[in-house]
């Protein structure tokens, strides 16, 4: 399911929104993954503390969500724009790559939670299938 021009724009407008909140936000999803996920915790047990809002979690949701955004500015080229990512979760860090939709969907948790009224369905929906093709983008290198 590919993103159409209504996607893109919904997307960009949307991200466009974040403002200063999305460092925040990448935070408080991780925290969620990790705790109502907990299989997730296995891949950061190098970390001191995994626990909901802790200091290399708040740190990697900032590294996350300026990945994401940088991928919202490559949306016409997801697989090569993540390409470099994709190897480093695939060979380096080896992350399952059902993981990627279980972040994508602690994210979409937290967007609902900041921004009740901009995130309507149609919205849900367009970053949601943002979130797929980037999972997708993310899991090219695992062959
Ligand atoms: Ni992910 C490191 C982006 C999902 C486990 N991850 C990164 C880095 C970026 C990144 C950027 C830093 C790379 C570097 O150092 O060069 N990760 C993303 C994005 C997604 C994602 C955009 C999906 C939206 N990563 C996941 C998931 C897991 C994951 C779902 C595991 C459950 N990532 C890691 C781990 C590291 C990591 C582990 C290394 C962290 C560290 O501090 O050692």
């Amino acid at each position: 399911m590919s993103l159409n021009a209504k996607d893109k724009s919904i997307v960009k407008a949307f991200w466009g929104k974040l403002g200063g909140k999305a460092d925040e936000i990448g935070g408080d999803a991780l925290g969620r993954m990790l705790t109502v996920y907990p299989q997730t915790k296995t891949y950061f047990s190098h970390w001191a503390d995994v626990s909901p809002g802790s200091a290399p979690v708040k740190k990697h949701g900032k590294t996350i969500m300026g990945a994401v955004t940088e991928a919202v500015g490559k949306m016409d080229d997801l697989t090569g724009g993540l390409s470099a990512l994709s190897e480093l979760h695939a060979f380096k860090l080896r992350v399952d790559p059902a993981n990627f939709k279980i972040l994508a969907h602690n994210i979409l948790v937290c967007f609902a939670m900041y921004f009740p009224a901009d995130f309507t369905p149609e919205v849900h929906l367009s970053m949601d299938k943002f979130f797929q093709n980037l999972a997708l983008a993310l899991s090219e290198r695992y062959r």
